[in-house]
Parts: C-alpha cells; structure tokens; sequence
C-alpha cells in the first residue's frame, strides 16, 4: 500500500473530478498496475454503477487505459500494455 499515492486520491464514495488522482490500468488503487488489476479491470467493463458499488474509492476511470472517457473492450489491449507499471 503506497500511502502518499492513497492521499491523492479521492475520498471512498466520491466522484474522481481531476485527472491527477487517476492512474490508468490500477484497478485496486495500490498504485501498481500488475496481475492482481486484472480481475477488478473485468469487472469495471460491466460498468460504472455495479463499479461505483464494488468498489467505491477507486476510480472507474482507472480503466479508461486509451483515454476517450468511456470502459469499453477498447480499454482491454492498451490494459495489457501498462501491466508492470507503477503510477506516478
Ligand atoms: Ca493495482
Ligand atoms: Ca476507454
């Protein structure tokens, strides 16, 4: 657990407003993106509501990887491209 990436993030339950708090592919907020985002990356494909439920406090957008604002199968390959990365 990274606790100055947890800082900046939003608070648990509220919308993610800014860009900096948003780390493309990091589906459970630790601020890595490995194996372990690609399960939580699945389930944010079936949409923000059931995502805002699940998992609130981490940003749906995380999984907007090609970055046109929406969670498609579209996201799936640049997903796979930023496994191993770690956030700023
Ligand atoms: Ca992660
Ligand atoms: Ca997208």
């Amino acid at each position: 657990m990274n606790a100055a990436y947890q800082a900046g993030r939003a608070a648990p339950g509220t919308a993610c407003t800014s860009n900096a708090c948003l780390c493309r592919g990091d589906m459970n907020c630790d601020g890595r993106v490995t194996f372990a985002d690609i399960d939580p990356f699945a389930e944010a494909l079936g949409g923000e509501s059931a995502w805002n439920q699940n998992q609130p406090g981490c940003p749906w957008l995380n999984a907007d990887c090609n970055g046109d604002g929406n969670v498609t199968f579209a996201d799936i390959d640049p997903f796979v491209a930023v496994i191993g990365t770690t956030c700023p």
